[in-house]
């Protein structure tokens, strides 16, 4: 398949209908369909909270593209030849070589997903009272950086927190705010920049960009850290929209990403194909020692990390698989195929489009709903009831409080993320979806608000209860 696709570099979105899925179907899975009455019962058992729901009560699940991708047929190949050896497997090699060659870093330590790379970076780099400066927060991310006694700081575009912005590069770092906190009182000891940017909207970041930020961290002599959880997905939106960029392979532009960083923790659920799996990268051998020392602490041997031998070789498999640029152009053109049906219903979203998924823009959808009644999380619970679509809150549920104040944080951006996992639904579910969220947006004057009954300490958008208020 040529790569001949118009680009989006002006900010507009351009509707792409010659994109196919570059597989067939070889295994396929029943899903539920269910009455409105079952939805209601099953969400009133959910507190409201779509984390709370059981999936066989879900028709189209787009919670997360998290873990929950199609495996090849290779990679189910690839389980059967699992080395299960306490230490050493063959596959944690094969998957060490393999994270070598298309990420470049020295060293590689397996961890069991994303947040157990995250835990033993932020515990070997930030001390007490660090302040680590990022293209906006990540929920797992910045908690760790928190447990380890450091403070985030956004650094991000402003761009990024306006929904309808149409910055083709919304994930950059604003280097001016990039460059006072380096020059404040406090140490830092890296800046944390995630490709792409989730809780912008999946949003990328440039190659020039990542450089600038390389460069200025050098100057302070601070460490970057990249979350290169979305990687591929950010190298597919490089090739698209960076000038200079259109020639050049997936595997060329994500080696060069990698380059600007000393490390990347990585959770391979998302880009690497697999249902569970992560790995940390360093370049720096003493560091590298330290990781594979903690992770036998919290993980396991630093040759499985919580892994079973066949995980590793999955993912292996997976990371291959992953840059295929006829895989990673289906898969960021489906997800836009979503956006523009979205557009077309008059339903109001984050633009440009991101990589992983659709972004509703729960704030401009209810406007009568203050965000403390959780506009976004209401907005999720009406589209399970609509049509058992499953989809996620990141708003100010997500946010948590401020841990010096106990406020509610209130982000700017209140939204509803329609996730799409890689490889497992086709158009005809999407544009049911579509149909579904169109239907719910056009009802949004009669909805009120959620009140919160059950909130837990951490993490409090997994597993806090709600009750509808009186409409
Ligand atoms: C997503 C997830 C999974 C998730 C995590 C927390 C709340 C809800 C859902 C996980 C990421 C991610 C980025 C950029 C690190 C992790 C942690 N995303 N960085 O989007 O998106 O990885 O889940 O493997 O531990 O649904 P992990």
């Amino acid at each position: 398949m040529a790569f001949d696709r118009p680009t989006e570099r002006d900010g507009g979105t351009v509707t792409d209908t010659g994109w196919f899925e570059p597989y067939k179907i070889k295994t396929v899975e029943r899903i539920p369909i269910t009455t409105r009455q079952q939805r209601a019962t099953a969400l009133d058992a959910a507190g409201w909270n779509t984390f709370l729901l059981r999936s066989e009560d879900v028709t189209i699940d787009l919670l997360t593209d998290s873990g929950t991708s199609a495996m090849s047929d290779r990679q189910w190949a690839a389980l059967m030849v699992g080395d299960e050896a306490y230490a050493g497997s063959r596959n944690f090699y094969r998957l060490e070589e393999t994270v070598r060659r298309y990420y470049g870093y020295r060293h590689m330590v397996p961890t069991h997903q994303g947040r157990g790379a995250e835990h033993i970076v932020s515990e070997l780099l930030i001390a007490e009272g660090d302040v680590v400066p990022g293209n906006m927060y990540f929920t797992t991310t910045r908690l760790h950086q928190e447990l380890a006694g450091g403070t985030f700081v956004d650094v991000i575009g402003d761009d990024a927190h306006d929904p309808a912005n149409r910055d083709p590069f919304k994930g950059n770092v604003d280097l001016d705010k990039l460059e006072k906190v380096l020059a404040g009182e406090a140490r830092v000891p890296y800046v944390s920049v995630a490709a792409t940017v989730n809780m912008a909207g999946g949003q990328p970041i440039s190659l020039e960009n990542l450089h600038a930020v390389r460069e200025l961290a050098d100057r302070h002599g601070a460490k970057v850290i990249l979350d290169a959880t979305r990687a591929v997905e950010n190298a597919f939106f490089i090739k698209e929209r960076e000038p200079g960029q259109q020639d050049r392979s997936i595997e060329e532009i994500l080696l060069e990403t990698c380059s600007y960083s000393d490390g990347c923790t990585m959770s391979g659920k998302k880009d690497s194909l697999v249902n569970i799996g992560g790995w940390l990268c360093v370049n720096d051998d003493d560091l590298a020692a330290q990781a594979k020392n903690l992770c036998v602490v919290y993980e396991g041997l630093h040759t499985y990390g919580g892994l079973a031998g066949r995980d590793m070789e999955a993912m292996a498999v997976g990371i291959e698989e992953s840059v295929d640029l006829d895989h990673i152009r289906a898969r960021i053109l489906q997800v836009r195929e979503l956006g523009e049906q979205l557009q077309a219903a008059g339903v109001p979203i984050v633009e440009p489009i991101g990589g992983h998924a659709v972004f509703l823009d729960a704030k401009r959808i209810y406007p009568h709903i203050p965000q403390d009644a959780f506009p976004a999380q209401r907005l999720a619970a009406e589209i399970f009831l609509d049509s058992g679509t499953r989809t996620m809150e990141r708003g100010n549920v997500s946010a948590g409080r401020d841990p010096a104040t106990g406020a509610n944080r209130h982000p700017a951006l209140e939204l509803v993320r329609l996730t799409i996992p890689r490889r497992v639904y086709t158009s005809r579910h999407l544009a049911a979806v579509a149909r579904s969220v169109g239907d719910v947006a056009a009802r949004a004057a009669d909805t009120p608000g959620l009140e919160m009954v059950y909130e837990p300490e951490y993490l409090r958008f997994f597993q806090a209860r709600f009750r509808p208020l009186a409409g």
